[in-house]
């Protein structure tokens, strides 16, 4: 038995760090969908499409339970995915408004996340909740994804994508930020860079980790005669060699390879 993670690509590797963190003997099939990223500018349909897919072989190859690692995936398909398979359990990542509501205290956030997100009814629905009292200044970072796909975590163009990117949210203020992309935080301290010291990021993977650690144990008292494996596997349905190195920059310690 394993934890099953995916993502469109590189970036649940930030969830698959805080997972290790919190459940380091248990074994993890991460896939990354790099062939078919960026799933940010994706319709709907499509993004449930290739969740199903990944989920299938997630399952194929032993996944007891599975983190979707992408917050576009999450607010488009966990619905779909729990109907498919009602039986397993599945922990999403999402941006979290509420966190970030109560973290701000001057009433100004701002959230970075992918277009797809942002206008997804489940992210709306979130900050209807969530944030109705709040200032909140969302940017679609268009191609930062992308980019970290394709040339990783430092090059001049992402500075600069980067630097655009942080602009609207400097001016209007916001005290918090809310990174509600998985490949953000691989790039956090060139946002902390262009935002200053004062303003305070956050991120989900470790509240994503806590979930799973807890849905993981109760699985685990569920099964106890079941054998539990304790590597690392790292998939991509595009680049390997790129996952690769992401993966040992991220997790230098990482049993296992790609
Ligand atoms: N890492 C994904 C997310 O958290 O939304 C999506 C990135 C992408 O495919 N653009």
């Amino acid at each position: 038995a394993s934890i099953g993670v995916f993502d469109s690509g590189l970036g649940g590797l930030s969830v698959l760090r805080a997972l290790r963190l919190q459940l380091p003997s248990v074994g993890v099939h991460y896939i990354a969908d790099s062939a078919h990223a960026p799933y940010g500018d994706k319709p709907a349909d499509q993004i449930l499409a290739r969740s199903m897919l990944l989920c299938e072989t997630l399952l194929e190859q032993g996944a007891q339970l599975i983190v979707v690692a992408c917050n576009t995936a999450t607010v488009h398909a966990i619905e779909g995915l729990r109907q498919r398979w009602p039986a397993v359990p599945f922990v999403g990542t999402e941006p979290g408004i509420k966190p970030a509501v109560q973290a701000s205290k001057n009433g100004r956030i701002g959230v970075l996340a992918t277009a797809a997100t942002l206008a997804s009814p489940r992210y709306l629905a979130l900050r209807k909740t969530h944030g109705a009292q709040t200032q909140i200044v969302e940017q679609a970072c268009v191609g930062l994804a992308d980019l970290i796909e394709a040339k990783g975590v430092d090059s001049p163009e992402l500075d600069a994508l980067i630097q655009r990117y942080c602009q609207p949210l400097a001016q209007a203020q916001v005290d918090t930020v809310l990174l509600g992309c998985t490949h953000y935080p691989l790039v956090q301290t060139l946002i902390q860079a262009q935002l200053g010291p004062h303003v305070q990021l956050l991120n989900v993977e470790d509240a994503v980790a806590r979930q799973a650690h807890k849905l993981w144990l109760q699985w685990q008292t569920q099964h106890p005669d079941w054998p539990v494996n304790s590597r690392i596997q790292l998939w991509s349905t595009g680049n390997t060699a790129v996952l690769d190195t992401m993966a040992h920059r991220v997790l230098p310690h990482l049993a296992g390879g790609a």
